[in-house]
């Protein structure tokens, strides 16, 4: 509906399914009045795992990333919204959970960089990328709640 809002993939990592948080992760995206506009439960394997993290693949942590990724299923989302990308890695927190501001995600319900729960694109290029790896265009729907200018409305 808003082919000019921003868009943006966000996962729920296997320790956020594991743990019982996809309603609470979901939630909050929802109550920052950003929009879903694609959901699946998906298994990834080890050569889509190293596609999407390829520019960590000199990284110490590359291994077992993958390893953690592919180790049970994700919930792969694309959710839509005026600045969306920065306003889903705001509302994730920083990478390392100690890091994160009180209220966030990953300070709120996570303790290591190497479980915490989420993933946000982190520019408009990466996000556009990580959407076509993830998602076929008809997987994407155009919709708008009714309470779009409860959010929008500009004064
Ligand atoms: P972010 O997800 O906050 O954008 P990146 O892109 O630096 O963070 O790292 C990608 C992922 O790699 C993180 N979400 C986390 O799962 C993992 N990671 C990052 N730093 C570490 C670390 N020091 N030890 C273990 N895993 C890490």
């Amino acid at each position: 509906m808003h082919e000019l809002f921003e868009k943006t993939l966000v996962l729920i990592k296997p320790d956020g399914l594991q743990r019982g948080l996809i309603g609470e992760i979901i939630s909050r995206l929802e109550k920052r009045g950003l929009l879903l506009v694609a959901a699946k439960l998906i298994r990834i394997d080890k050569n889509f795992a190293e596609e999407h993290y390829k520019t960590h693949m000199n990284k110490p942590f590359f291994k077992g990333l993958v390893k953690y990724i592919t180790s049970a299923p994700v919930m792969a989302m694309v959710w839509e919204g005026e600045n969306s990308i920065t306003a889903a890695r705001q509302t994730a927190g920083a990478t390392n959970p100690l890091e994160a501001l009180p209220g966030t995600i990953r300070h709120d319900l996570a303790l290591l960089s190497s479980r915490n729960l989420i993933h946000a694109s982190d520019s408009s290029d990466t996000a556009e990328k990580e959407i076509a790896l993830w998602f076929s265009q008809n997987e994407i729907l155009s919709w708008e709640t009714s309470n779009h200018l409860w959010i929008y409305g500009k004064n």
